[in-house]
């Protein structure tokens, strides 16, 4: 099999430095070369970390509420140029970020490269423990790692090209096709998003009441059988205890076992065309940066093949 691998040093989705030593942290950790050579992928990786610092506005003013909007509309329309290149050659692409702001670049770019080649619209399977679902008016905080789902369903848009408005209909997902696993800090006006459009979602009260297995099978079921599927994991959907090192930890989620599953789960529909993984930040949490890492590196392997027999 065939897997792209995006780099990506970002972290202006939102306020703490150090997301953007992810992606280095995640490979020195032998992450690509446990994919190459335990699960036998071709790995097609530029050995490179982006910055982007190339397409980066000198200045960049709160508009719409949001903060550093051309910056982060640069940065994920790069983004999504890299991955729609690699997925329009079949390729599984792996976005290593990163604060989740860059979803926006990676599910654009696996989106549009589908319709192209299959005519097919992807689902989307957002684990996290925050929805990320905020409009720039619903955002009470500013930060664009909040918003990714809003702009990629349409929800958000703005005619600006400069901010998001290179976003075009066959780059966007279906609020149908969009399933999340993990919620447990959901703001006001994301709930109120979420009930207005029958959006699918199993929170943590779903995950202890029915367990993760009942869980993921109900959001599989939810997609359907033989849609391409794009996983969004980022790394705060597990509790702290598993993954201090991120920007907004909350209590009460996955365990790390939980989150593999997820992952393993996802692999086995053979439906896998992407996966990014967010959020992890090594500056944060001396202590417990290196469990956050191998956490991430565990669920990417998950994700990509890695079992347990
Ligand atoms: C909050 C926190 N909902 C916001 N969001 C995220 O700023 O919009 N934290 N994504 O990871
Ligand atoms: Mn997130
Ligand atoms: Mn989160
Ligand atoms: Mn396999």
């Amino acid at each position: 099999d065939q897997l792209g691998v995006v780099a990506v040093g970002f972290s202006g989705g939102q306020p703490r430095p150090g997301t953007d030593a992810a992606p280095m942290a995640l490979i020195e950790s032998g992450l690509l070369d446990q994919v190459r050579d335990e699960l036998g992928y071709q790995v097609h990786y530029d050995n490179k970390v982006h910055d982007y610092s190339d397409v980066r506005p000198a200045s960049d003013p709160v508009y719409r509420n949001m903060k550093r909007p051309a910056t982060v509309s640069a940065v994920t329309e790069a983004l999504q140029k890299q991955v729609y290149e690699h997925a329009k050659e079949g390729r599984c692409v792996l976005t290593l970020g990163g604060d989740h702001s860059i979803a926006i670049g990676s599910i654009a770019g696996t989106a549009k490269a589908t319709r192209e080649r299959l005519g097919r619209e992807i689902a989307v399977i957002w684990v996290d423990a925050h929805a990320d679902i905020n409009t720039p008016e619903t955002s009470d905080s500013g930060n664009i790692h909040g918003m990714p789902a809003a702009f990629l369903t349409g929800l958000a848009r703005e005619d600006r090209k400069d901010v998001f408005g290179w976003i075009t209909d066959d780059m966007r997902i279906n609020l149908k096709k969009l399933v999340y696993i993990g919620l447990r800090d959901v703001d006001r006006g994301e709930k109120q998003i979420l009930r207005e459009h029958g959006i699918k979602a199993f929170s943590m009260h779903d995950v202890d009441r029915y367990g993760i297995g009942k869980v993921v099978e109900m959001a599989l079921g939810h997609i359907g059988n033989d849609t391409p599927i794009h996983l969004s994991f980022d790394v705060d959907a597990l509790d702290p205890m598993w993954a201090p090192s991120t920007g907004t930890p909350v209590r009460g989620g996955l365990t790390l076992r939980e989150g593999d599953f997820i992952a393993e789960c996802v692999h086995e529909t053979g439906s896998l065309i992407a996966m990014d993984m967010v959020e992890v930040n090594p500056s944060l949490e001396s202590q417990g940066a290196s469990e956050t890492i191998r956490a991430g590196c565990s669920i990417v392997r998950c994700a990509l093949g890695d079992t347990l027999l």
